[in-house]
């Protein structure tokens, strides 16, 4: 299961038996009062200095979200778009609850983008499904629905196989769909790994489809966020997780180091010329 996403130059294969794809998410104004200002002063050099940070150490794809209560996204997002499009070479994943922003930006994208995300939810795939057929993009399936993030794998499955089910009536094929089993912190729900974790080994062997996960939300209200983070990560990525939402400088060694353990990295080639270019 190959899924293909594309910036006007570069192309980015997402797959097993390919080294692990990150998206760097650190476009996001949520909870980022230094973001926040940059978007309400319209201060996208800050924006820009970020797309230019995250590329620099290993970042992908980025995710772009430009969701600020109070602020006007339809108009903001694709200005954003525009300005990382214009700092950086790598594919682009467009994050954003509403489908006018989504349409809005898709219009301005050049190349075929990840949008991010559809849920499981009547709304959304009669909304979000038909923007990723007519823009031909690929597609973050989140395993939510009316009631919510369900605790049962099986039932995340059962989302999966409606959003993949629709999606293909709708002549949208199952590559460019990449399922997010999602996941809450450990810190009030312990079985909030491992029931993920479940739902990670369910979907490759029921459905094959490529998988992402945002990794930050495991560790949320905990104290050294990164250990757990990058524990995290060599559990998903042994589970057949294929793309991660993550700030790269924090987990890209991790990311290479897990790579290399599971056999993606041929002759260690990435980890070593990480490694040298680190060293410089
Ligand atoms: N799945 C999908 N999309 C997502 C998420 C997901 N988009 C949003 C979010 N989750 C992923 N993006 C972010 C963006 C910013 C931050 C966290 C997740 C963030 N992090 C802290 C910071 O930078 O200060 C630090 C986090 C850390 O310690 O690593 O603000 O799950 N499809």
């Amino acid at each position: 299961m190959k899924t293909i996403v594309t910036s006007s130059s570069k192309e980015v294969v997402i797959g097993d038996n390919q080294p692990t794809i990150i998206i760097g998410e650190s476009i996001n104004p949520t909870g980022k009062v230094r973001m926040v200002k940059a978007l309400q002063e319209r201060d996208f050099s800050f924006i820009s200095d970020e797309a230019l940070r995250q590329v620099k150490v290993g970042a992908h794809i980025l995710d772009v979200n430009a969701c600020v209560p109070g602020l006007d996204e339809k108009a903001l997002l694709p200005e954003v778009l525009k300005t990382v499009m214009e700092s950086v070479d790598v594919p682009l994943c467009i994050d954003s609850a509403n489908p006018r922003c989504l349409e809005a930006a898709l219009k301005v994208y050049i190349g075929k983008p990840l949008i991010n995300s559809v849920t499981g939810q009547e709304q959304s795939l009669q909304e979000v499904l038909p923007l990723v057929k007519r823009f031909n993009t690929a597609v973050i399936g989140l395993t939510i629905d009316d009631q919510g993030i369900p605790q049962e794998p099986y039932k995340r499955l059962e989302i999966t196989w409606k959003i993949v089910n629709r999606a293909q009536e709708m002549g949208i094929p199952r590559e460019n769909i990449i399922i997010d089993s999602l996941t809450l912190t450990v810190g009030t729900d312990i079985q909030a790994a491992s029931k993920t974790l479940e739902t990670i080994r369910l979907i490759k062997k029921e459905m094959g489809v490529n998988q992402v996960l945002g990794i930050s939300n495991i560790s949320f209200g905990l104290p050294l966020r990164q250990v757990i983070n990058c524990s995290f990560i060599s559990m998903v990525l042994a589970e057949g997780v294929t793309c991660l939402i993550t700030d790269p400088f924090l987990t890209r060694q991790t990311v290479l180091a897990c790579d290399l353990l599971l056999g993606k990295d041929k002759f260690a080639r990435n980890f070593l010329k990480t490694y040298r270019e680190m060293k410089k």
